[in-house]
């Protein structure tokens, strides 16, 4: 695994979120039931979204933050694997965020609102059956911003942040792995983040179905074990064998795993323990899901 400066946490989920297999946000204490806007995956309309006019602090570029957060909404809805869909609803003078009002709001949090190393943090409202209610990103008040199409130095790329959030906003948790949009981590001027990854297509794909995706795609299963026990949270990724990495998955309590959406062909599949660049602390979400700790005492040897 590539190892990176992980400057920055790009967010907390504050509202019990829960993540496992690309990374999905699961209902505390579900058992591994996700969260998202629809129970069966078929949305019954778009997802409303809604952006405040205030303005951040530090913000620099010739593109307007509706400009740059429009993108990323189409980003989202130009995957093929998913059939994900928004609806922007205007802008609001509204800057605080409330988790009743339905109103699915972009934000940019008030000075020291939001934890130091924080970009950006969603907060996810879901009824015990997973279905999200409400959803709000807020950005960081206290970091400077950039909306350029070429990222600057000293600057942190909106789109890319956003990006990164509105993956959490329908319901994807962190990835273990580092180049994807949702890996926890990003730097000043990375704008790597903007276009999702594999993995996160395929976590969007499978929660939001396009047509009969992922019929026609491969998966894998397995389990991981250690003195016949089963592995919690380990990070499972499947490599094509032309060495491209091409998603991966955390082990359930029983040390089960899958991948689905995979293009047929041939893969390697290694497990390793979450011991950084990206920790379980980073998925608490999966944790919180199962109600159980992860499993410790081991480490990964490559060879
Ligand atoms: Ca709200
Ligand atoms: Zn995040």
């Amino acid at each position: 695994m590539r190892k990176s400066a992980a400057a920055a946490a790009l967010m907390l989920l504050l509202f019990a979120p829960r993540a496992h297999g690309y990374g999905f946000l699961l209902v505390p204490g579900g058992e591994g039931l996700a969260r998202r806007w629809a129970l069966n995956g078929v949305l019954s309309a778009p997802i409303p979204w809604t952006l405040t006019r205030a303005t951040p602090n530090q913000l620099a570029g010739e593109r307007s933050v509706l400009d740059v957060t429009s993108v990323v909404f189409g980003r989202w809805e130009g995957l093929e694997e998913s059939a994900i869909r928004f609806a922007f609803q205007g802008t609001v003078r509204q800057r605080e965020h409330s988790s009743v009002d339905r109103v699915n709001l972009v934000t940019f949090a008030q000075p020291g609102e939001l934890g130091t190393g924080v970009l950006g943090a969603t907060f996810l409202t879901s009824l015990s059956d997973g279905r999200i209610t409400d959803a709000d990103i807020v950005l960081s008040g206290d970091v400077p911003f950039s909306t350029r199409i070429d990222a600057a130095a000293g600057e942190y790329d909106l789109e890319s942040v956003l990006t990164h959030e509105v993956g959490h906003l329908i319901g994807l948790e962190h990835s273990g792995l580092i180049r994807a949009t949702m890996a926890p981590f990003t730097d000043r001027r990375d704008v790597h983040q903007r276009t999702p990854e594999t993995d996160d297509a395929i976590g969007a794909g499978l929660l939001y179905p396009e047509g009969t995706f992922p019929a026609g795609r491969g998966s894998l299963a397995g389990r991981v074990t250690r003195d016949d026990a089963g592995v919690f949270l380990a990070h499972v990724v499947a490599t094509h064998i032309s060495g491209r990495v091409e998603a991966s998955t955390y082990s359930e309590p029983d040390g089960g795993f899958r991948i689905d959406g995979l293009p047929d062909d041939t893969y390697v599949v290694h497990a390793e323990r979450l011991d950084g660049p990206v920790f379980p602390a980073n998925i608490a979400a999966v944790r919180e899901g199962f109600g159980e700790s992860e499993t410790t005492g081991y480490d990964t040897n490559f060879h």
